[in-house]
């Protein structure tokens, strides 16, 4: 079986000024998205910035960044529908209008650090069927154990996604979610519904290396990137993010489980084009 691995190269929560070398233009998001996919990745989580590099959900800027990712790429372009902890929720459901290939949607509402991430079943549902209707394939981020029993429900509410598979991503070690342990990414994986078809996990931090191992070994997917962790080993700052699907991708090959293609990453997820 081959490893899916997904950058997220920014996110929303790391500041320029502390890390420089990540990507918050759309001239290095493109840079970053080609050396990701040189490296193994197949796909892309992408948060994008403004020119102050802080955190936006501009509808144009989206737009403008999926089109030229999917210009200079074939990476699979999946947006963020979470944003920063201080994006209103009717502006995190208009991302779906930038047409992305995919969306992440979070089954829950989490404390993150001091701020609270909001995810109420109102949101999730919207966004679910708004998913649908636009064929988007939703990506479904856990952060804790009660948010698989939510992914269940919308489920059981909405039927199945656009595509027909149930791709799930458990981001661990945000304080507030589930630790970043092998024990809690095997909890999760133990409990995940039926309908789900594959699972992929990331370690904020420092459970960056030990949930990347883990999910190697119990046959899961990766998500790697700056937008979890900026640390590469003790002491050592990652310098791009290609470094860390390149380790990423090494290792996966090491156990067996080379990078899976673009190609087949789109079948894989039931990603229509
Ligand atoms: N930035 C976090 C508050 C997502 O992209 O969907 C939420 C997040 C999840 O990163
Ligand atoms: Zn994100």
């Amino acid at each position: 079986m081959s490893t899916l691995i997904t950058v997220a190269p920014t996110g929303a929560e790391h500041a320029k000024a502390d890390v420089p070398q990540l990507p918050t233009t759309l001239a290095e998001l493109v840079d970053t998205a080609r050396s990701c996919e040189a490296a193994g990745a197949a796909m892309i989580h992408l948060h994008i910035r403004d020119a102050d590099h802080r955190p936006t959900l501009d509808p144009g800027l989206l737009k403008a960044s999926v089109e030229a990712i999917r210009a200079e790429t074939d990476l699979i372009v999946q947006l963020s529908t979470g944003g920063s902890v201080h994006d209103p929720l009717e502006t995190r459901l208009t991302v779906l209008d930038a047409e992305p290939d995919s969306c992440s949607l979070t089954c829950g509402t989490t404390n993150f650090g001091d701020d609270v991430f909001l995810n109420p079943w109102g949101f999730m549902s919207d966004l679910y069927v708004q998913a649908q209707e636009r064929e988007i394939v939703p990506e479904f981020e856990l952060f804790d154990l009660g948010h698989v029993a939510s992914l269940a429900r919308l489920i059981d509410a909405h039927g199945l996604p656009y595509g027909g598979k149930v791709h799930v991503d458990f981001v661990t070690g945000v304080p507030g979610g589930m630790p970043g342990t092998p024990a809690a990414v095997l909890a999760g994986v133990a409990i995940l519904p039926p309908a789900v078809t594959s699972w992929s996990a990331t370690g904020i931090g420092r459970a960056h290396l030990p949930v990347l191992a883990t999910a190697l070994a119990a046959g899961g997917h990766l998500r790697v990137g700056m937008e979890d962790n900026i640390v590469y080993a003790r002491g050592r700052q990652v310098a791009s993010n290609a470094e860390l699907v390149e380790r990423a991708a090494r290792l996966a090959t090491e156990l067996q489980r080379p990078p899976m293609s673009t190609a087949d990453a789109r079948e894989f997820l039931g990603i229509k084009r």
